[in-house]
């Protein structure tokens, strides 16, 4: 194992990359490195959408195909390190010991609870409104859901889904709503994938 030498050194930003996810230790920054080349056969120095399919935690994920989307803000096709590691870090389950021990100056980390939502709610709100329409959450379930389920039936869980979470009544989920909704529901241990540990 990690024969080929990647040194911490030659990775870009390793302090501030270290902050903002939240402490990643440099011996994990080096091991999700290792993890970035390997993944990048051909040796480009970026990923591209086909690279990040080969991870099999994203292949099972029925939103997986949205996850990878998120690596790739803004149309761009290639995928660098530090996006790398800024997008994994939203799975990285939250440390207490970190917790403890972090300057309330600094940016939250990645994988707080509260970035572990806005990242689960972008991946519903596709046309970035702020807001998850019946018609976002009726495509997302879709994509959940197995095929025994009717159109109609499908279309009867979108309606309750929103219903139950909209307070406002205006037919939509915004932000807060959504993470009200899922106050009670244990988000860290969802959203968190043993990748960086
Ligand atoms: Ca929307
Ligand atoms: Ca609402």
């Amino acid at each position: 194992m990690g024969s080929r030498s990647s040194h911490a050194a030659r990775i870009p930003d390793v302090d501030s990359l270290r902050r903002e996810t939240g402490s990643v230790s440099q011996a994990s920054l080096r091991r999700l490195y290792d993890r970035f080349q390997a993944l990048d056969r051909t040796g480009k120095g970026y990923l591209s959408r086909l690279d990040l399919q080969q991870i099999g935690a994203l292949a099972v994920n029925p939103l997986g195909d949205r996850i990878i989307d998120s690596f790739f803000p803004d149309g761009s096709l290639r995928l660098d390190f530090p996006g790398f590691v800024r997008v994994l870090a939203h799975f990285r389950p939250v440390d207490e010991e970190d917790e403890g021990n972090r300057d309330p100056k600094e940016p939250e980390p990645l994988n707080s609870r509260m970035n572990k939502l806005r990242f689960a709610f972008q991946l519903y709100d596709l046309d970035r409104d702020g807001k998850i329409s019946r018609h976002e959450m009726l495509q997302a379930l879709r994509l959940m859901v197995g095929v025994q389920v009717t159109e109609e039936q499908l279309e009867s869980i979108a309606d309750r889904t929103v219903q139950e979470a909209d307070e406002d009544g205006d037919g939509a989920v915004s932000f807060l709503e959504f993470a009200k909704s899922l106050e009670k529901m244990n988000i860290e241990q969802k959203m968190s994938i043993r990748i960086l540990k």
